[in-house]
């Protein structure tokens, strides 16, 4: 939670090009692809270093990150053509090479809406995790394959997934491969947003948009105090976020934002 692990050695490739990825932005919204549907977006090296390179290199009018995978799945875990080659070494750094990539798009500057279809299984699942946001189409579906192929995530799956939806729902996964659908997935916290199929993009777009528009120590305050503030205990948790509270109330967006509410030029609360 701390400070951000150093990335690990990739191909050189990996760091100059984006070709497994398709990078598009709407407005303030940069959407982020997925673009490997033949292997089902499974995360080889140059994948997870592609990612990594595309959230540190945001451009300075980019406001909400929304990613999403091309396709019939939104992404099938490690590619485990990869793994057969390593060895214990190689492991760590690879395993470290990832929580880089989730820790830079969770520790971001912008919010990160995932969009999810079809399968979400494994490191797939481990991305999802790390985005501040999940909307998953009615058909999607979520597994850890790991506990079936003999190993064990490696992507920031075990600190994310059980604090979303409990340790004893994860330990199920791994040990019997239980997958969970779309709407046990809601109803146990792993995802925020059910629609139906085919319209995951259209809400995460909408989402992103709206996100895209929270002023900047507001999204640094939920992404970077929020979940450090859940980790520490209540008294030191209080004492943080009067601290964050009052930064973000100075700052001049926050006037202006006020100031715009009580002449009556804001949103006001909508009923749901
Ligand atoms: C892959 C991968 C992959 C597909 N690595 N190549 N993840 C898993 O254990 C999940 C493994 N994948 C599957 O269970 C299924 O492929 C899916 C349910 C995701 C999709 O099924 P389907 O029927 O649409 O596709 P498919 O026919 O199984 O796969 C199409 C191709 O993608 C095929 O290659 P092809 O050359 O024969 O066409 C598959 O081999 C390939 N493919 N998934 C490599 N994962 C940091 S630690 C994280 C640890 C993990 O993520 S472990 C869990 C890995």
């Amino acid at each position: 939670m701390n400070a951000t692990p150093p990335s690990a050695t990739l191909s050189p490739h990996a760091h100059t090009t984006a070709d497994l990825l398709q990078i598009s932005q709407v407005e303030r919204v940069l959407h982020i692809r997925l673009n490997r549907p033949a292997k089902r977006n499974a995360i080889s090296d140059a994948l997870i270093a592609q990612i990594h390179t595309a959230v540190i290199n945001l451009p300075a009018d980019v406001g909400a990150i929304l990613i999403s995978g091309e396709g019939d799945h939104f992404c099938a875990g490690l590619d485990l053509s990869e793994l057969v080659k390593r060895d214990i070494g190689g492991a760590v750094l690879h395993s470290r090479s990832w929580h880089a990539a989730f820790d830079a798009l969770q520790y971001g500057k912008v919010p990160v809406i995932a969009a999810l279809h079809g399968a979400v299984v494994g490191g797939g699942l481990e991305l999802a995790a790390a985005c501040h946001i999940r909307v998953a189409e009615a058909g999607a579906y979520f597994g850890l394959p790991e506990g079936q192929r003999g190993i064990f995530v490696g992507g920031g799956g075990s600190v994310r997934i059980p604090r979303l939806m409990g340790v004893s729902r994860m330990t199920d996964m791994m040990l019997t491969g239980r997958v969970y659908n779309a709407d046990e997935a809601e109803r146990y916290g792993l995802v925020q947003y059910l629609v139906g199929e085919g319209e995951a993009l259209e809400k995460g777009m909408a989402l992103a948009q709206r996100a895209a528009k929270t002023a900047p120590m507001t999204a640094f305050a939920v992404m970077h105090a929020l979940p450090r503030i859940a980790e520490q205990s209540p008294s030191e948790g209080l004492f943080t976020e009067s601290l964050m509270s009052s930064i973000a109330a100075s700052t001049p967006e926050a006037q202006a934002r006020l100031e715009a509410f009580l002449q009556g030029r804001a949103e006001k609360v909508v009923k749901a």
